[in-house]
């Protein structure tokens, strides 16, 4: 499972021309649809992990360390992975604690299958869970070659823009370093370092669930 480190940004008028100048490929653009899953009483988003699919695939995000939060303000560390069946061993502790009830109503533990697909969609049908946001995405995507940096230019179909540096580690000791080329990147774009640009997610839901939005905030997930 891989660390995504990532420090999110208000995209100015000249980001791309200081990208472009300190070298940075473009890599083109894509669009793609998340959609977020939880239990009613909101089990996943109040421990910070985040369910979804993009474009039909299942993901999941979770806290890299005790908390998601590193280093300056809007910067993360989340564990991602897209393998059912370590998707499914991450999310049964916190849907369902006991097995028992899930067994009750039909579902089996398949382990010994090993491959795990389509084990995420019969536990997401069985607790339930349910789509609590779907957002489409336009991506413009640099490649900095220089530290293995990643900037993507991230437009929402609610209107809203955030840009977000990022690198992938292997492993939480690879962590600071990879806050340091975040640091070393944000300064040559001219980013504050107190500056704090709200993700996708934190405006979506503040816009249209504010009462898991509070609820967040109050748990300090957002
Ligand atoms: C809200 C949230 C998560 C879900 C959204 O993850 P994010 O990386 O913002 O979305 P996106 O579309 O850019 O995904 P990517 O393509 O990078 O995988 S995961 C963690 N959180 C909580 C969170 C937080 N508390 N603070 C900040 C600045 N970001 C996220």
């Amino acid at each position: 499972m891989s660390i995504e480190v990532e420090r999110k940004f208000r995209v100015r008028e000249d980001t791309e021309e200081r990208l472009r100048a300190m070298g940075a490929a473009c890599r083109g653009t894509s669009s793609f649809r998340d959609c977020y899953f939880d239990t009613e009483d909101h089990r996943l988003t109040a421990a910070d992990h985040w369910l979804r699919t993009r474009d039909g695939r299942w993901q999941l995000k979770t806290p890299a360390g005790g908390s998601g939060r590193v280093g300056p303000p809007g910067t993360t560390r989340y564990r991602e992975t897209e393998s059912e069946a370590d998707i499914v061993a991450l999310l049964l502790p916190l849907l369902l604690p006991e097995r028992l009830p899930l067994r009750e109503r039909g579902w089996q533990e398949e382990e010994e299958e090993g491959e795990g697909s389509g084990r995420v969609e019969e536990l997401v049908g069985a607790v339930p869970l349910q789509v609590f946001a779907s957002i489409l995405t336009e991506r413009k995507v640099y490649e900095v070659a220089a530290g293995g940096l990643r900037v993507d230019l991230d437009r929402a179909s609610f209107g809203y823009q955030v840009g977000e540096i990022e690198v992938m580690v292997g492993g939480e000791d690879e962590i600071p370093a990879a806050l340091s080329r975040i640091q070393e990147l944000a300064s040559k774009l001219g980013l504050e370092d107190a500056e704090r640009q709200p993700g996708k997610m934190h405006m979506y839901l503040q816009r249209y669930c504010p009462f898991l939005f509070q609820k967040l905030l109050d748990a300090h997930v957002l």
